[in-house]
């Protein structure tokens, strides 16, 4: 179907297409560096893989240098129509030296922002409490040692610097999200304690003020992972007390919650009590698995919240996927473009309409509607999307795809 039939069809519904698509244009969504390397990093130094964080999959094309990754990350962007983010873990660094956890500076990181400022891309940042000797334990930040304790808050500490001075330079604030794997494997016998070293951990990690408009704090909780399945110390309910209190964003990750709950439920709840969110979206399957996000109900759902809610100018919208089964590059784009499939759905919903009726107890109309909307076609709005915004799509889209990923696939 052409762009102008569909635009006809919404146009009886009373829904216009061209504002949806101005609308969708400015959402930037934050494309996580970890998809194109099964989260490995470039540290030289340590060769741990404490904190529960695997990826599946030896598919060729990992990308083993920063240059790789670099390489990777723009051809994929190239795919995604619209300017988006990149998402860098500390174990990212792009250096020569061998710098600890406790030792990284801006330095270590400043040929990402060169790059991201070439790019005219805006930056996030992470801590990175895993991968390292010193999380075999799964203990970190709560750690009953205070050696160990203070070696990650100086981690976490230096992270927010970094990230602060990325924001300054790229002219554009890096979130940078703090997710720690602490918890037990069997029934501990002292939450308290444990919560209480975290919390005083954090509180130390973020005493050091810096603008929000170069850098703001997140927190993620979770519910359990592997190697921790009796206990997480900074469960979703420590965090959402925590960032209440201390006025950081909140993390919710798609794939840190019961199989059941539903995480697009959560948005309007916790946003009557925090300035701002931040999403990692993911697809969890039975358990954290973290594969591809696909267009299917959870993220349309999630994506529906964020536009009925207006929440989309206070959450920062990050992925948190990785497949190793797969091409890396296929993943994020296929991924990336699905979470701004969603995203345009709910923005060529009637929502006016679909507010009333449910304000007018017409629950009917509700289904009717919402139901019916299903039928209309979304895919030619979309494919011009990609069009205005030099974006393949169908056809073109999987050839790109495929032969990027022959011309890696040699990599070793
Ligand atoms: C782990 C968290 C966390 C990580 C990344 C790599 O369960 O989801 O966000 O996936 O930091
Ligand atoms: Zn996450």
């Amino acid at each position: 179907m052409s762009y102008e039939n569909a635009k006809a069809i919404f146009a009886e519904w009373g829904i216009d297409t061209e504002a949806a698509i101005e609308r969708l244009a400015p959402v930037a969504i934050s494309m996580h560096c970890w998809q194109g390397d099964d989260v490995v990093g470039f540290e030289t130094r340590t060769g741990s893989s404490g904190g529960g964080i695997q990826a599946t999959g030896n598919h060729p094309g990992r990308a083993r240098t920063p240059d790789e990754l670099r390489a990777d990350l723009e051809f994929s962007f190239g795919l995604i129509p619209g300017s988006h983010r990149l998402n860098l873990h500390a174990m990212y660094m792009d250096t020569s030296d061998a710098p600890d956890r406790d030792e990284i500076e801006y330095r270590h990181f400043e040929p990402w922002v060169d790059w991201a400022k070439e790019q005219g891309i805006g930056m996030d940042f992470n801590p990175t409490f895993f991968a390292h000797e010193k999380a075999d334990d799964n203990l970190t930040l709560s750690h009953p040692d205070k050696g160990i304790r203070d070696f990650w808050i100086e981690h976490g500490r230096r992270t927010r610097e970094i990230a602060s001075l990325m924001g300054a330079a790229l002219g554009s604030p890096a979130v940078n999200n703090i997710w720690v794997p602490d918890g037990y494997k069997d029934t501990p016998v002292d939450r308290m304690s444990a919560r209480g070293r975290l919390e005083r951990s954090l509180d130390t990690m973020l005493a050091d003020a810096y603008g929000a408009e170069t850098m703001l704090d997140a927190v993620e909780s979770k519910l359990f992972g592997i190697g921790v399945e009796a206990c997480t110390v900074g469960s979703h309910e420590f965090y959402l007390g925590y960032a209440i209190r201390n006025g950081t964003l909140l993390c919710l990750d798609m794939g840190h919650f019961h199989p059941t709950e539903n995480i697009a439920d959560k948005l309007s709840a916790v946003a009557l009590s925090l300035d701002e969110i931040l999403l990692h979206v993911s697809r969890p399957m039975r358990w954290d698995s973290d594969h591809v996000i696909l267009l299917n109900d959870d993220i349309l759902a999630m994506a529906f919240e964020l536009v009925s809610a207006d929440l989309l100018g206070r959450t920062h919208i990050g992925l948190d996927f990785f497949d190793a089964t797969i091409s890396r590059t296929a993943a994020w784009v296929i991924g990336t473009r699905n979470m701004q499939k969603a995203l345009l759905r709910a923005m060529l919903a009637p929502m006016a309409q679909l507010k009333d009726a449910e304000t007018a107890l017409d629950f009917t109309t509700r289904l009717t509607v919402t139901e019916e909307l299903k039928d209309l076609p979304y895919g030619a709005v979309w494919s011009e999307f990609c069009a205005r915004h030099d974006a393949p799509s169908g056809q073109a889209l999987i050839s790109d795809l495929t032969s990027y990923q022959a011309g890696v696939a040699d990599r070793g």
